[in-house]
């Protein structure tokens, strides 16, 4: 059965739209949904940011650099994003909210217009404040026991690659309360232009995603899952039913796609079908059978 329960959320199949892709307008993330189990907003903050200049994205032969620079419209507007997108799609939407701009506002005003849970974004690998939030432990769980203490509906956190032990925040998320963790962020990069000579994003750094990060995120799924309990949504570099299986084997939940997905949206079915099939040929009931297998001795 391709339907698992991720900390309350029922998911089926067990994939869900990565934040950052597609997740902008009511219409597409609705048409998206239906290949998936569940879809994930792109980062909102409280006010409208137009995000950096030109270029934001660059495509690469194994992966994708981005710099988008967290181009949001704001709660005030996306509240009816999600409202059209509840109409339109009977799927969970996960409301990704940015770490750094007020998100106990933007998380309530997103639970009011229908979010199914949140998803806090202390990942960013090139905004500044918001990596240094992502590597302060204490603001972290701060700002997570702030959302628990005011939200009804289940919270994840998206931790980053790029921090020194991904385990150990997992861990301090959980006793802070989070409902369970997604992992990870795009991996901190650097691209320099051949003409100008000068790095090729405005903000330096960029975040690579792609099938170069897979075997990133399947170690940091492998190293949360031995740290906590709550469920892990693994996400990174999946671009067939392979890497999928490997994440859930690897102790994720669920698994995200993102990347994968500017290519050609119907691949979420191809992955789905091709779990399915895994799960027949291997004697596997259900996909729960199948988390974190990998670390049984
Ligand atoms: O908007 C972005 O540039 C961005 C974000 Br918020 C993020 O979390 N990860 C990423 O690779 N890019």
């Amino acid at each position: 059965m391709l339907k698992v329960d991720v900390a309350g959320l029922e998911l089926s199949p067990p994939l869900v739209l990565a934040s950052g892709i597609l997740g902008v307008t009511a219409k597409i993330m609705a048409r998206v949904s239906e290949h998936l189990g569940a879809i994930t907003t792109k980062s909102v903050g409280a006010r409208r940011r137009e995000g950096y200049p030109n270029p934001v994205v660059c495509p690469l032969p194994y992966g994708l650099l981005n710099a988008m620079g967290l181009p949001n419209p704001g709660i005030d507007y996306f509240e009816e994003v999600i409202r059209e997108f509840k109409k339109l799609s009977k799927k969970p939407i996960i409301v990704s909210v940015i770490g750094s701009d007020s998100p106990e506002y933007v998380s309530s005003r997103a639970e009011e217009a229908g979010a199914d849970a949140i998803e806090l974004n202390v990942s960013c690998p090139h905004a500044g404040g918001l990596l240094e939030l992502g590597m302060d432990t204490e603001q972290v769980r701060r700002i997570v026991r702030d959302l628990k203490s005011i939200l009804s509906i289940p919270l994840f956190v998206k931790l980053s690659p790029n921090i020194q032990d991904i385990g150990k925040l997992a861990e301090t998320c959980e006793k802070a309360g989070a409902d369970g963790i997604t992992a990870i962020n795009t991996v901190r990069a650097v691209k320099i232009d051949l003409l100008s000579k000068k790095p090729l994003f405005k903000s330096i750094y960029c975040g690579l995603s792609g099938a170069a990060i897979h075997p990133i995120a399947v170690r940091c799924v492998y190293e949360i899952y031995e740290k906590v309990s709550i469920p892990i949504i693994g996400v990174g570099g999946v671009v067939n039913w392979e890497s999928a299986v490997e994440l859930i084997l690897a102790g994720a939940s669920a698994v995200g796609i993102g990347t994968a997905l500017t290519q050609d949206i119907a691949i979420a079915k191809e992955i789905a079908s091709g779990i399915l099939e895994y799960m027949r040929s291997e004697g596997f009931k259900s996909v729960s059978e199948m988390i974190g297998l990998a670390h049984k001795r």
